[in-house]
């Protein structure tokens, strides 16, 4: 696979998902709505940061902060609300947001699934209607969305199999390591089919996975610890990406470390407590975790993409400190070998953060959840300033 020749060689932008900013109008029920109408969210995603109406703004704020690329997400929910209906409306839609990023001269990324499902598909991935009628949504996006030339097909499959099936806390709400293996393994059946859809219609297409990478690190230094941690790294980071198959790049999300001890493991999940001080979101920040992910990422010799990275927090000198030191943790892999071609901060914009709900401030852009007013964050000159440096033919343009 080759780069695609018209695409930036760097790819320096920001990151949101359908779910968490477009709004719920119109309405698109899928199986986050549900979870949200019986209360297991902090806050119902409402309106959100209404971007389903306000894209053309946001992206043109996008590019004002230095973004050559966004990626965002196609909700299925949206795109097929019954079962082999599609709704030309939606197909729309999106045609004109990516017509929208090419007028701004910003490079999109799709996503195909960011952790929501249509209601009717009962049993979620483990249904057997989800692996055909994802192929087939693959096959109608990749007809109809010509200007996209880099895809995500599922964002974090990992993620989504922890915590609907292990922790629990999101839909479906379960505890069973077997379903968890299952839901893992369909999903990424799933991307199969939706890679090959999209390479028959597109062959020179970059297709992948936004996988969450987590830096695992023994919780003390003894031997048991060590094994723990590189068996946890086993599992959550390398099988999903040995198992999945054909990936023209490897997408990583990463945001923190976790501790692992050989005492706590499995119970209830893979890691022990975090030390030290943390994001809103009670997350550590770690750049040489992210370094050393990106070492890792590496060895499977596909192009990589940092599909996700960012912090939650209203301290805006933490964010441009946290943007700072992942760049310069970027920047060391790349010396070091790695052939990283990408960067998207999560998020663009103030996001629905599933069950945190609106707390946790993950934006280079607040967002006025009454008036949907948009704000540059101070933070946000730290991505902008990174921009300015590596794409010297289109400077940001920052308010003063
Ligand atoms: O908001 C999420 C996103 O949906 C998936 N990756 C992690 C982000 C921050 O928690």
């Amino acid at each position: 696979m080759t780069w695609p020749a018209s695409a930036p060689p760097f790819l320096l932008g920001v990151a949101t998902s359908g779910h968490q900013v477009d709004g719920n109008d119109p309405p698109a029920p899928n199986d986050w709505t549900l979870w949200e109408e019986a209360g297991r969210t902090q806050d119902p995603s409402g309106r959100a940061a209404d971007h389903w109406h306000r894209f053309a703004e946001d992206v043109a704020l996008f590019r004002l902060l230095g973004a050559n690329a966004y990626r965002f997400s196609l909700e299925w929910s949206r795109l097929e609300p019954a079962p082999g209906r599609f709704d030309e409306e939606a197909v729309a839609h999106y045609r004109e947001m990516v017509a929208t990023c090419r007028r701004e001269g910003v490079e999109p990324l799709a996503t195909m699934s960011h952790f929501t499902l249509p209601t009717w598909l009962h049993g979620g991935w483990l249904s057997p209607l989800a692996a055909p009628r994802f192929q087939a949504l693959a096959e109608r996006l990749a007809r109809s969305l010509d200007g996209v030339q880099f895809w995500c097909t599922i964002n974090e499959p990992n993620v989504l199999a922890l915590m609907g099936y292990v922790e629990g806390t999101w839909p479906p709400g379960q505890h069973r390591l077997g379903a968890a293996r299952r839901v893992l393994l369909a999903q990424l059946d799933a991307h199969r089919r939706a890679y090959a859809a999209i390479k028959e219609v597109r062959p020179r297409a970059m297709v992948g996975i936004a996988h969450s990478l987590v830096h695992f690190r023994p919780a003390r230094s003894t031997w048991w610890d060590r094994q723990a941690a590189a068996l946890a790294d086993r599992i959550f980071n390398q099988w999903p990406i040995r198992r999945a198959g054909p990936q023209d790049f490897i997408g990583v999300n990463y945001y923190a470390p976790r501790w692992v001890s050989a005492k706590t493991f499995g119970r209830p999940a893979l890691t022990g407590p975090t030390p030290g001080p943390t994001t809103d979101m009670g997350w550590s920040i770690d750049p040489e975790g992210f370094r050393q992910v990106l070492a890792a990422a590496s060895r499977w010799e596909r192009p990589i993409l940092v599909t996700e990275n960012g912090i939650a927090t209203d301290d805006e000198s933490e964010r441009a400190a946290y943007i700072e030191q992942h760049r310069a943790a970027l920047e060391r892999a790349q010396t070091e070998g790695a052939d990283i071609r990408g960067y998207f901060y999560w998020s663009g914009l103030d996001n629905f953060e599933w069950v945190e709900g609106y707390r946790p401030h993950f934006g280079l852009i607040a967002v006025d959840r009454r008036t949907q007013a948009r704000t540059i964050k101070a933070g946000a000159a730290a991505f902008a300033a990174w921009a300015a440096a590596i794409l010297p033919a289109a400077p940001p343009r920052l308010p003063r």
